[in-house]
């Protein structure tokens, strides 16, 4: 029941026929509406949330749009590594001639905002594709976004990080586990769950297993909101500052298996 996360991006981006992945088989407990239970929501009240594009390689319906992202300085967007894999870029992200990051719009079919052209992309060394520890990934953009844009990451030791903390989370992803992805940005509110919710549901063994180190669990405790495909990379937000990278989990929406998220505050180098 656990996607390999390159299976689960293969699906967002809609090479494989949606409803052929494992999700078919085990639809969300409450998949009534990011986003999975979330709300419509506009960029200005969330400046920081990119989306990565690329129209040559996931078509324009969507903008190209095929992950999350986060500004967290002028020219630097977080993403998560897995992102900028082989699996889902078909090579390496400096091959992909139209690769940019859509800032300052809310709907995929808007003009609204800017598309700035990714100049350069580092993704960390520690992370580990068959566990997806340490899942991220800094864009550098050939323009300067506006500092307005720029959301502050939390520290290590930061409160918000605590388990019961009230959280968001942003992205243009599937809002029914089924592959109903989202032409404009929602957020949904889950909470950030004691490491344990997260070690229960996803023991070593088979593929990914949740290490609290690198990692970082959260979702709603009755079901139904959580991120899902196409919102990977995406920003989970408390306290107003930056604490996780939408990374992988197994569904979405499902009380038993809640998402996990890098986490940033950990996982990501003081200097970027
Ligand atoms: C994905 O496939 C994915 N419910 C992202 C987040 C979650 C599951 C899958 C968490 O990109």
């Amino acid at each position: 029941m656990r996607r390999p996360i390159a299976r689960a991006l293969t699906g967002a981006l809609g090479l494989i026929a949606a409803g052929a992945g494992p999700l078919a088989t085990a639809p969300p407990a409450a998949a009534d509406s990011v986003v999975v239970g979330g709300q419509p929501t506009r960029i200005t009240e969330a400046p920081w949330v990119v989306a990565l594009s690329s129209r040559d390689r996931f078509g324009g319906t969507r903008a190209g749009q095929f992950c999350g992202g986060v500004v967290v300085a002028p020219t630097k967007v977080l993403t998560a590594a897995h992102c900028l894999g082989r699996e889902v870029l078909g090579g390496e992200p400096w091959q992909l001639s139209d690769f940019t990051v859509i800032a300052g719009r809310t709907s995929l079919r808007g003009r609204g905002g800017q598309e700035v052209r990714v100049s350069g992309t580092w993704v960390n060394p520690a992370y580990d594709r068959r566990t997806n520890s340490g899942d991220l990934a800094v864009l550098t953009l050939a323009k300067a976004l506006p500092e307005s844009y720029v959301i502050e990451v939390a520290r290590p030791d930061d409160a918000a990080l605590s388990p019961g903390t009230a959280a968001a989370v942003y992205g243009w992803g599937d809002t029914t586990g089924k592959g109903t992805y989202a032409m404009s940005l929602r957020s949904a509110r889950v909470r950030v769950l004691p490491d344990e919710a997260c070690e229960r549901a996803y023991q070593s063994g088979s593929g990914a297993a949740y290490r609290g180190d690198t990692m970082l669990c959260a979702g709603d405790p009755e079901g139904g909101r959580d991120a899902c495909q196409g919102d990977s990379g995406g920003p989970l937000v408390a306290g107003g500052r930056l604490i996780g990278l939408v990374s992988w989990g197994s569904g979405c929406g499902q009380p038993e298996n809640p998402g996990v998220y890098t986490r940033v505050p950990t996982v990501l180098p003081s200097r970027i």
